[in-house]
């Protein structure tokens, strides 16, 4: 039976939560590898708003926001055997909700602007930096009560948003390694560092090139 096709970004944040919840939850699906300079005319046929990840069901439908395919996959807690989607405890599926949308809608474009400072010269890199630092003393706070952002297990709200932080650390590491953050630099540090991360991390040639798609997934 042919697989749902998944158009991704290595490098892209939303790709890589895609894929996350993707390969968390045993699905499989065929995955396309795009740059974002020259996007498949299939991939913009489906999804004309021109971002990754897509993916095109066996149906024909589209799911084109990373959190809706991390939900897909996860089958709506049915698929889900580590218990991201916290089925079980709605508090804290509030709590993940609440992170993620203030990663989504508002550490977002502080991080964008702190790595692309020189295009926003309104304001200085070190302003931006902190602007986004205030999400990650939130983080540092809660990561100093448990292992993990909401409890000791993983959820998706740390799937969802390691990547994002990982973009953070990477602007100036030389800062990074020595902010006052320590339980986000050891929790960064062992996501980054977990074969899960490198399995979605897996370089592949890109489809409009090549022509290859590679199964992704279990
Ligand atoms: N809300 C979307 C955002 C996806 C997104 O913005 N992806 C970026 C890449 S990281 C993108 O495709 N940008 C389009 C471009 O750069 O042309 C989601 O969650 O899937």
């Amino acid at each position: 039976m042919s697989l749902p096709t998944l158009y991704s970004f290595r490098r892209c944040p939303y790709a890589m939560r895609a894929r996350l919840g993707i390969l968390l939850s045993g699905t499989s699906v065929s995955l396309r590898e795009i740059l974002l300079k020259h996007k498949p005319e299939p991939m913009l046929a489906a999804s004309p708003k021109g971002t990754v990840p897509v993916l095109i069901l066996q149906d024909g439908s589209i799911i084109d926001e990373s959190l809706d395919i991390m939900g897909w996959a996860l089958g709506l807690g049915l698929n889900d055997p580590h218990n991201l989607l916290l089925t079980d405890n709605p508090q804290r599926q509030e709590q993940a909700k609440t992170l993620i949308d203030n990663n989504d809608n508002e550490f977002k474009s502080w991080l964008d602007k702190y790595k692309y400072a020189d295009r926003h010269p309104e304001q200085s890199e070190i302003f931006y930096r902190a602007e986004g630092e205030k999400f990650i003393a939130q983080l540092e706070h809660l990561l100093g009560k448990h292992q993990q952002l909401l409890s000791d297990s993983a959820s998706i709200a740390d799937f969802a948003i390691f990547p994002f932080i990982r973009q953070f650390a990477g602007v100036d590491r030389t800062w990074f390694n020595q902010a006052p953050y320590p339980n986000v630099q050891r929790w960064l540090a062992c996501h980054l560092e977990s074969p899960i991360f490198a399995s979605i991390m897996e370089k592949y040639p890109t489809w409009l090139d090549s022509n290859e798609e590679f199964i992704f997934g279990d």
